[in-house]
């Protein structure tokens, strides 16, 4: 249920300076202890991000420019207001309560919209069910634009950049995601203070300690996830020394990765969502191939368009090192109306993780949603919720595992309760074992195991 909230124009108005100032030129009140600097940076933080949690009743504006390079040409504007209502829909105690189209030559005017439209929009306004916020969908607003559109409008703005802040604050509950939900931010609350501080003839009017003080926290914050990176690299090493082959699976959001997974392994601990941004860490999880062969599967988190890097970029480290997986599947929603773009931004996204003859998968998952003749040639045809095409999925992935990871099918003749017997089982992955037909003192074991480890198994026998 939405709350209807005060919808006095607090960026605008006489706060805003306060703050700002009091951050800017308070100097040794506010730089000179840590806590003193993390309490004004939330006061910042909240400030230019708004506040969240008590919900609002929300407009959408989905602008879109008509023409020019700046046009966008894989999606259009109904399909872009979907993906706006949706990330709405995502935040707990948000609704939308109306919408509005804005054709645009530009999306860089100080009030983004001409007088007409202005108006248009202000009579919509009035025509609707108190509505308590206005979501402008593009990535980034300049910080005029929002004083301006608050200004007139008197009502909180919020672009896609804030809301899936938002969105990530609201889901993130590792330690690891809520340091990059926190370094995902600073460069959008740095963005709105400089702008802030911008003399009319443009130059940047803040002192040396404010910008020491975002370095600092940026600085802080990406050493605490370099230490939590450091421990992933020993777990990965752990889980390479025990040759457990990694598959990947990556997608844009809401496509099913989760759900995938689910499938995959009986995993009964995923919980699949509704929701955009369900997954903000990289999990892995267990899984048996036909051949018996484990392998572990790396929940990620999803991709979307139309977010400036900075917002992505802490998640992206996290990202690089899923990449590093045997295989990956790339999977996407084959009933989306929006299929073509989003297969593009992630096929765009993960081209320079990987090199150019890294093993991908295509996956058109939700196929119990669309006729077969939907279903793209180069993909495998899956339902995650009704396990259609599983089967022939697992079949694939060992497929292209084995050809990646160099594991051959070998029949081995040891005898029966023999140290041999142990060693196999132990080092390499045992698919079946027999007695033979011929001395039933003997085992025959077929194992999934590298030339390597048959060198190894060589020496062993001799020692
Ligand atoms: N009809 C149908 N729905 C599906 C299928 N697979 C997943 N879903 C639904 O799609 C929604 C998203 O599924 P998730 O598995 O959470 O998607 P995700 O890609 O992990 O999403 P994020 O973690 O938010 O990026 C859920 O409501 C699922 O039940 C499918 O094959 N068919
Ligand atoms: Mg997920």
């Amino acid at each position: 249920m939405c709350n209807k909230v005060n919808t006095i124009c607090k960026r605008s108005g006489i706060m805003l300076q306060n703050i700002v100032c009091r951050f800017n030129h308070d100097s040794e009140e506010y730089v000179s202890a840590d806590e003193k600097d993390q309490e004004a940076y939330a006061e910042i933080s909240n400030h230019y991000l708004g506040v969240a949690v008590e919900g609002h009743r929300t407009f959408v504006l989905q602008p879109y420019v008509k023409w020019g390079k700046d046009k966008k040409r894989n999606t259009s504007p109904e399909l872009q207001m979907a993906e706006a209502v949706t990330l709405i829909n995502t935040l707990s105690n948000w609704c939308v309560v109306g919408a509005k189209y804005a054709p645009l030559l530009s999306l860089q005017k100080k009030h983004l919209l001409g007088t007409g439209a202005m108006e248009n929009l202000k009579k919509e306004l009035n025509n609707c069910e108190n509505p308590t916020a206005i979501f402008v969908s593009t990535n980034l607003l300049k910080f005029i634009q929002i004083v301006e559109l608050e200004k007139i409008l008197g009502l909180p703005v919020y672009d896609r950049y804030s809301i899936i802040i938002h969105i990530f604050r609201q889901h993130a509950k590792s330690a690891e995601a809520k340091l990059q939900v926190a370094l995902a931010e600073v460069p959008y609350i740095r963005q709105k203070v400089f702008e802030t501080c911008m003399t009319h003839n443009g130059v940047i009017n803040i002192t040396e300690k404010t910008k020491l003080m975002f370095n600092t926290r940026e600085k802080k914050l990406k050493n605490e996830l370099k230490k939590l990176k450091q421990h992933r690299t020993i777990i990965r090493s752990q889980r390479k020394k025990h040759g457990f082959p990694t598959v990947a699976v990556v997608g844009y959001t809401n496509s099913g990765k989760t759900s995938l997974i689910k499938a995959l392994t009986d995993d009964k601990s995923l919980q699949p969502k509704n929701k955009l941004f369900a997954t903000l860490d990289t999990t892995a999880h267990e899984g048996v191939l036909p051949s018996t062969l484990k392998v572990l599967y790396m929940d990620t988190i999803g991709f979307i368009q139309d977010v400036p890097e900075t917002l992505i970029e802490p998640f992206v480290v996290t990202l690089e090192d899923a990449m590093i997986a045997d295989v990956i599947i790339h999977i996407y929603d084959v009933s989306h109306p929006d299929i073509k773009a989003q297969y593009q931004h992630v096929q765009k996204t993960i081209k320079p993780m990987i090199d150019e003859a890294h093993p991908i998968i295509n996956v058109a998952n939700k196929c119990d949603l669309v006729q077969s003749d939907c279903i793209p040639k180069d993909a495998i045809a899956v339902s995650a919720t009704n396990l259609t095409g599983i089967d022939l999925l697992r079949l694939e992935i060992e497929k292209v595992l084995l050809a990646v990871t160099g594991l051959l099918r070998t029949r081995i003749r040891v005898e029966s309760g023999s140290p041999a017997v142990s060693w196999l089982y132990k080092m390499t992955t045992v698919t079946n074992a027999q007695s033979d037909p011929n001395d039933a003192q003997y085992l025959i074991l077929e194992v999934l195991a590298t030339s390597v480890d048959i060198q190894k198994f060589k020496k062993f026998l001799r020692q």
